[in-house]
């Protein structure tokens, strides 16, 4: 696309993630837009627990957010799962309130879901175990305490959760299988992510004016010439999002949130409301180096009462 369009679609937009084509052997990032190099939470280690506190994280450069954390990591880690596992893992809450993990769109017993009259109390513990009976899908854990789920949701406790099964074979895996998690913030409160709501925002919503992606503001991402997976979830407490591409590329639908889809459908956006998530598949090889395609336009809409995630007061 023209520098000129993009420089307009960044003020539309107000920030975004942009990818930058790389040569395949030249990993030389060209930068149009996109301060900070898109992060990726790690991954959980089997066995390992989940343990929920306060820490101080580098969110925008040089300077240190007091966020939530799971094993310090913002988002939390991945949970990476196979159809037909066991899974288990020990949840230490480290903080002065109730909070729980829900497992958002997993099929588990109801004392495994972390539903908030399951809560755990400060200081406590819980192991969540239940069997991996979906097909493969993208997911995402958070709390679901009571009266706090916004709030610990805002300050950082969520991740995702992937379950990979034989319907991945031939999908693009490792580094072109590319998780997204958009979350919006008050930059009014940059560094800190405050949860301040109004009374109108407890009405209508806690919206934000920056999108942080996996926790990364203004971010980039360099990618190769050949086709990628995206998973995205949007983890934002009110805000829906529209998502593109700045040139208004066709990109193909691949998953919602009931997993993959029989067929994929072509589209040129999609919107995104809070919880839900969607797969898509879009291939990098039509376009030239320093290119600079993917942007989040950041839209409100004013229906949002109907989803699940604006209960969560
Ligand atoms: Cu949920």
């Amino acid at each position: 696309m023209k520098r000129r369009d993009f420089i307009k679609l960044a003020a539309l937009a107000g920030a975004g993630l942009t990818f930058t084509r790389l040569d395949d052997k030249l990993f030389a990032h060209q930068k149009l837009s996109g301060t900070n190099p898109l992060r990726f939470p790690p991954v959980l280690n089997p066995g390992d627990p989940l343990v929920l506190d306060y820490a101080d994280v580098e969110i925008w450069p040089g300077t240190t957010s007091r966020v939530l954390t799971l094993n310090n990591s913002f988002p939390g880690p991945s949970v990476i799962l196979k159809q037909g596992d066991n899974f288990s893992v020990e949840f230490r809450n480290m903080l002065a309130e109730e909070s729980t993990i829900h497992w958002h769109g997993l099929i588990v017993p109801e004392l495994m879901d972390g539903q908030p009259k399951d809560a755990i109390p400060p200081g406590g513990s819980y192991v969540y175990s239940f069997p991996v009976i979906q097909k493969s899908g993208t997911f995402f854990y958070h709390s679901h305490a009571h009266h706090l789920t916004a709030k610990q949701v805002y300050l950082g406790h969520a991740g995702f959760i992937i379950i990979e099964d034989e319907q991945d074979y031939g999908l693009p895996s490792g580094q072109f299988d590319v998780p997204l998690l958009i979350q919006d913030k008050h930059s009014i409160y940059q560094p800190d992510l405050k949860y301040s709501p109004t009374n109108m925002d407890v009405m209508q919503g806690y919206l934000g004016d920056v999108p942080l992606i996996n926790g990364t503001p203004d971010p980039y991402l360099d990618v190769h010439t050949t086709l990628y997976r995206f998973r995205i979830v949007n983890g934002s407490n009110a805000r829906v999002f529209n998502l593109a591409f700045s040139d208004n590329s066709p990109f193909r639908i691949l998953a919602t949130d009931g997993g993959l889809k029989d067929e994929t459908i072509e589209v040129n956006s999609v919107f995104l409301s809070p919880g839900e998530q969607i797969g898509i598949l879009f291939d990098f090889s039509v376009f030239s180096i320093g290119d600079c395609l993917f942007r989040f336009y950041v839209i409100q809409v004013q229906m949002i009462k109907k989803y699940e995630w604006f209960y969560y007061y």
